[in-house]
């Protein structure tokens, strides 16, 4: 008999960064982070275990995925064979919905939807505790992409201990938004699995990093119980900054920035300047994503347009919602 189960995950953007791994296998971090969840981007994903199928497949955006994405994900599901004790293969259809050409597909909220989406097909009955540490195992960032709001991924230091738990925030979520700022570079992308091992092997400022960002991560949610945004952006951007200084520092150094991020970063100060508190931060690519309060949204996103085409700036809300069961 054919099981089924349909699960949506959006995606979540980190203010204090996840950098560098403990555990390659296991995916257990070498520092706590924090994020917020996307209301604009998400991830629907289908699953179909059926004793006939005699592999597992990938659909992604109506296309069959055949490679080292492919491996990943048949890696996750023998994991996900191996907690249910199931021995049947899968038939997964998965669709990001992302603005058109944005590029900003992400891991996040395609292994949480992937997770869930088997947590119903095969009645498991997961908790969010297990879900994240399940989506985690797919890519670090998805633990936190199981819940709405803020979250914070608490590192842990085994496959038990290493998950995501939701941070009250008292409703603030609803006051802010994230500006994206869409760069195209063609320049040959690190990936954020490389790039994060590489940093931490070999960077003359990775102990600075995790000296710090324990503090970091106190501050920001000190400055989320107390709704003190000046407070919560001076601490976000401040940790990103450090984040893309630790791959400066690295040998050889690499850096995921180009000149617009740059361009992006002083219209964000400009901003600030003429009293429109905004806060930038940047992950593994040149993209932007600002911090704002709504109520000065609409003036960031001018200052933006004056330097960017429309296509290139994308607003989105923070959800209070995190995995949803589709049926
Ligand atoms: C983050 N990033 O906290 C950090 C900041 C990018 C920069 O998590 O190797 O795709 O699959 O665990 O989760 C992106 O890394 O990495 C990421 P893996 P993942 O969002």
């Amino acid at each position: 008999m054919n099981t089924s189960g349909k699960a949506r995950a959006h995606t979540n953007i980190a203010l204090i960064k996840y950098w560098g791994k403990a555990d390659e296998a296991l995916i257990i971090p070498m520092n706590n982070s924090l994020s917020v969840t996307l209301d604009k981007f998400y991830t629907e994903t289908k699953v179909t275990f059926s004793p006939e199928y005699t592999k597992d497949t990938l659909i992604l955006n109506g296309e069959e995925v055949k490679d080292d994405q492919a491996k990943k994900i048949h890696r996750f599901m023998d994991l996900v064979r191996e907690r249910s004790h199931t021995s049947q293969y899968a038939y997964i259809e998965s669709v990001n919905y992302v603005p058109t050409a944005a590029g900003l597909a992400s891991s996040a909220s395609a292994y949480a939807a992937l997770a869930a989406a088997c947590n119903e097909a095969l009645q498991l009955n997961m908790s969010e505790k297990d879900l994240s540490r399940l989506a985690r195992r797919g890519s670090g960032s998805a633990s936190r992409s199981i819940y709405g709001g803020f979250a914070e991924w608490e590192k842990g230091y085994d496959d038990e201990t290493s998950y995501a738990k939701s941070i009250d925030a008292q409703g603030w979520e609803d006051d802010l938004a994230m500006i994206f700022v869409v760069i195209n570079n063609q320049s040959k992308k690190v990936s954020s699995r490389s790039g994060m091992s590489h940093t931490r092997e070999t960077s003359r400022f990775y102990q600075y990093w995790l000296d710090h960002v324990d503090q970091d991560i106190a501050d920001v949610k000190q400055a989320i119980e107390h709704k003190d945004f000046k407070h919560l952006g001076t601490v976000i951007e401040e940790n990103g900054l450090c984040m893309h200084a630790t791959n400066l520092g690295s040998q050889p150094p690499f850096t995921y920035l180009v000149a617009e991020s740059y361009e992006v970063m002083d219209i964000v100060h400009q901003c600030r300047e003429a009293g429109y508190p905004c806060y930038f931060t940047m992950d593994a690519g040149p993209n932007v994503k600002i911090l704002v309060e709504k109520k000065n949204q609409q003036y960031v996103i001018d200052a933006l347009l004056e330097s960017f085409n429309k296509e290139q700036v994308i607003a989105s809300d923070i959800t209070h919602t995190g995995i949803e069961i589709i049926k």
